[in-house]
């Protein structure tokens, strides 16, 4: 569609052009008339859904002005870009961003006031965007948050999901899955874009023939079609003009109904067809840190990578540059393995549809593409059968063996006669059947690979992906740590704690530039500034304490220690250590004298995540926190004391009001399993402390904010392998304070016992975790937690001077690292 408006037309257009609302009143009337047209409804019919949606219309559309100038400006200034390839974009709400960032947040509050609304009842309306699991979906919307806020030329790549992330209830203790259908009423944060349509193809058969140059051409043909069509999402950076894009695509049939069916009087089959084909982008894989090798996942990674890269070179040819200068132009980062596909792809369309020979194309597939890794688990690592592939993307398995051919005559060339290497390096996997190992594939197609933070990048370099450092050497591996946006994570999510840091720092700079924060530290001992820090997280609890009471009905007091722990359930992160420690607590404060528990520090012990599905070890870790919250919140020998709370359906709304109220939130992964964690730089962003072990960013998370702001404790990673081989090869004994609280639970004083016969025997057989080894230590960092709380002055320094010292984990520093060393990008100013 490239109609242009004639020059003596375009005054019209010009006078008539959009602008930011000056003032209160022009959001009303566009309000208004959202109202009464938009939404056919009136003053009289108005309730608070219908002023979200009018609202939010009002602000979409002053969104889209800054869209369309920043595409049109990166547009003619013709430069390179960055497209963010993500399977997940975990973006929560969108309004409050929204205002924040375009500038409108007094105007919209003070203007739905006067009509008769409250804006806090407007933002509560919204659903979550939950279209991503945990950790790594959240970390790409941060990421594109920051690629705005910082002015780069950037786009995310992902799919509209129709069902995100399943809503968690709990019942009788056990997480219970509904479906979360978020799109019920229209989505005002999305532009179809009903014109680009594409057409992608599934299955069929390969077939060569020699054309009239001699050339050897290869054609894929005979498969199934689907369309995929685009929904533009605007994603606003802050204190900038610069709106990017990101685009999710949706599935639909394709144009060419199948007439002769219909004809046939086969009605029924031929929409069965059309329905099939909207399967694919329906619904997202509830998996965090775990690979299923389902075909309709193969298929919706396909279909959203074909999509996205058809759409690229679409817009790389209107520059009509020649092919090599493609990753002059393009940039591609492969969130995870999910989008490796691209790849292959970015080569078939390269060689068989554009004639361009295999090593130049070759070349300029590896210099477009870095590959970022998530995770060290190995059953997370996604490799797909080959007669699966094979019958799916029949082309593409063979392009698959041509990469690797090259590829280990390559590693051969270097390292003649180590058939052993060659055999550990392939892409293929030589079992039965074989397999599609896929991040070696993103490894040898990427110019550069990196991991989440400084452990992380140094473990995939000697355990996983030991090989390809010894063949293509230290360089081509780095490390960028994660960061996350502090507009939603700082201001936003605590809006008076943002507002006193900027009274001290003259002004809201740091939201753009987080080492600022430092202007705070010379009042970490500054008793008045410490009584207004104090009250904050004192306001930031009781908020908290409300949602605890409505949804749970349990009263916490907004004085004991509020202890967190929310994230995705996985053996892994160990929600079981926490539970165990808080009956050892439990068991603990049932054996003082009335006169003994004077001095126990009141804890409130708040657990939220939800499960796998079908993971039955995170189900039961469920049941547990939520059987014994039912026996400690009853026992009245306990009272405040003790408190737990598993909060259901944990998501980022809900985050935004957990996070600012912990004292000390939990980060406890066996050392050298969770890759950075993201959440951890949240807590303390917002005063919280970490109770945590050696592991993933925590590490770099002490160094910012010193030894003495963290509690840390356990094994180190480097004494895990030797840890769990001693378990596997001799008799270790259990800890002896975890045998008590076993010993408790097998009492049924929490119910059934043997609904936690498997949890308590993977940690008596293999301890896999090393939930024994570490249990000591935990729970003598837990005591010092206790005793360290009770000193309100020098906690609330130690609050205050961590938070001074985490500018390091902004998203902008993560963005602006990858930007100048793995995407050769430049910001793009639009004035
Ligand atoms: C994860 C890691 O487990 C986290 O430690 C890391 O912070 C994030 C972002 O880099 O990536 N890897 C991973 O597979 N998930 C993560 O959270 N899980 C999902 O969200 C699917």
């Amino acid at each position: 569609i490239e109609a242009s408006i004639p020059s003596a037309s375009r005054q019209v257009w010009q006078k008539f052009a959009l602008k930011e609302f000056a003032d209160k009143e022009e959001f009303q009337q566009e309000f208004i008339r959202h109202v009464e047209t938009t939404l056919a409804r009136s003053m009289y019919n108005c309730d608070d859904l219908a002023a979200y949606q009018a609202a939010s219309q009002a602000i979409r559309d002053r969104l889209i002005v800054a869209w369309n100038k920043t595409q049109q400006k990166h547009t003619t200034k013709d430069r390179k870009r960055v497209y963010y390839l993500s399977l997940e974009f975990l973006m929560g709400r969108a309004m409050d961003n929204a205002m924040l960032n375009a500038g409108v947040k007094d105007i919209t509050k003070q203007g739905v006031e006067d009509l008769g609304f409250k804006i806090e009842d407007l933002l509560e309306q919204e659903p979550d965007a939950a279209l991503g699991n945990g950790g790594l979906g959240r970390l790409a919307a941060c990421f594109i948050d920051s690629i705005a806020s910082t002015n780069y030329p950037g786009w995310g790549y992902g799919l509209r999901y129709q069902y995100g992330i399943f809503k968690q209830r709990i019942v009788d203790g056990y997480q219970v899955e509904a479906p979360d259908y978020w799109l019920t009423f229209s989505n005002p944060w999305e532009i179809p874009r009903y014109e680009i349509q594409i057409d992608i193809m599934f299955y069929g058969y390969t077939r060569k023939y020699t054309n009239d140059d001699g050339k050897v051409v290869h054609v894929w043909e005979g498969g199934e079609q689907v369309q995929a069509v685009a929904y533009d999402v605007p994603v606003p950076g802050y204190g900038t003009e610069t709106t990017n894009n990101l685009r999710l695509w949706a599935s639909k049939p394709t144009r060419e109904f199948d007439f002769e069916k219909f004809n046939a009087g086969d009605y029924e089959s031929s929409v069965r067809e059309s329905q099939k084909a909207e399967t694919i982008s329906a619904v997202l894989y509830p998996n965090d840190n775990f690979y299923s090798g389902k075909e309709l996942r193969l298929k919706q990674q396909y279909f959203w990578v074909a999509a996205s890269l058809n759409d690229i070179i679409r817009r790389f040819k209107k520059t009509h540059r020649p092919w090599k200068e493609f990753p002059d132009q393009v940039a591609i980062q492969l969130n995870d393995t999910h989008p490796t596909l691209a790849v292959v792809e970015l080569q078939r369309i390269l060689v068989d549809m554009e004639g361009v020979e295999w090593d130049e194309a070759w070349k300029i597939v590896t210099s477009t593409f870095g590959y970022t890794n998530h995770t060290v688990l190995p059953e997370a690592l996604e490799k797909w059968p080959v007669p699966l592939f094979q019958n799916l993307l029949p082309r593409h398995m063979e392009i698959i063996y041509e990469i690797n051919l090259f590829f280990l005559q390559q590693v051969e060339k270097l390292f003649p006669k180590d058939r052993d290497l060659l055999r550990r390096v392939s892409i293929i996997e030589e079992s039965t059947p074989q397999q599609v190992r896929m991040a070696f594939l993103a490894i040898i197609g990427s110019h550069k690979v990196n991991g989440v933070a400084e452990l992380h990048s140094e473990l995939i370099k000697t355990t996983i992906f030991k090989d390809f450092v010894t063949v293509y050497g230290p360089d081509k591996f780095m490390n960028v740590t994660n960061g996350i946006t502090p507009r939603r994570w700082l201001h936003q999510a605590n809006p008076q704690l943002s507002d006193l840091i900027a009274s001290k720092v003259g002004s809201y700079d740091f939201l753009k530039d987080l080492n600022l924060l430092k202007k705070i530290e010379p009042f970490a001992h500054d008793p008045k500034f410490q009584d207004e820090w104090v009250a904050i997280k004192k306001f930031n609890k009781a908020r908290l304490a409300a949602h605890i009471k409505q949804s749970n009905g349990i009263d916490v007091d907004v004085n004991a220690l509020f202890d967190v722990q929310v994230k995705r359930i996985h053996e892994y992160k160990r929600q079981q250590m926490n539970i165990f420690g808080v009956i050892h607590r439990y068991l603990s404060i049932k054996a003082l004298t009335a006169a003994q528990k004077k001095d126990v520090t009141p804890r409130v012990c708040i657990f939220g995540g939800k499960s796998a599905p079908g993971y039955y070890m995170a189900k039961t870790i469920i049941k547990l926190i939520n059987a014994v919250s039912e026996v400690v919140n009853a026992d009245a020998d306990i009272g405040d004391l003790l408190k737990v709370v598993f909060i259901a359906d944990y998501n980022v709304s809900k985050a935004e009001i957990i996070i600012p109220a912990s004292d000390i939130s939990q980060h406890i992964s066996t050392a050298g399993t969770e890759a950075s964690g993201t959440s951890n730089m949240k807590f303390v962003l917002n005063g919280g402390l970490i109770l945590g072990t050696v592991d993933g960013a925590n590490i770099e998370i002490t160094r910012e904010v010193g030894e003495n702001n963290i509690f840390l404790f356990g094994h180190l990673a480097e004494s895990v392998e030797d840890l769990r081989h001693k378990h596997r090869f001799s008799d270790v004994p259990l800890d002896p304070n975890l045998e008590k609280v076993f010993e408790a639970i097998e009492s049924g004083i929490f119910g059934d016992a043997n609904i936690y016969g498997s949890l308590i025997s993977s940690v008596t057989s293999s301890d896999y975790y090393l939930v024994s080894d570490d249990f000591q230590s935990y729970l003598d960092a837990q005591k010092l937690v206790d005793q360290d709380f009770k000193n309100k002055d020098t906690w609330a320094s130690r609050s205050i001077s961590a938070v001074a010292n985490m500018g390091f984990f902004s998203s902008d520093r993560a963005i602006d690292e990858y930007a100048e060393s793995i995407w050769n990008i430049e910001p793009i100013s639009l004035d």
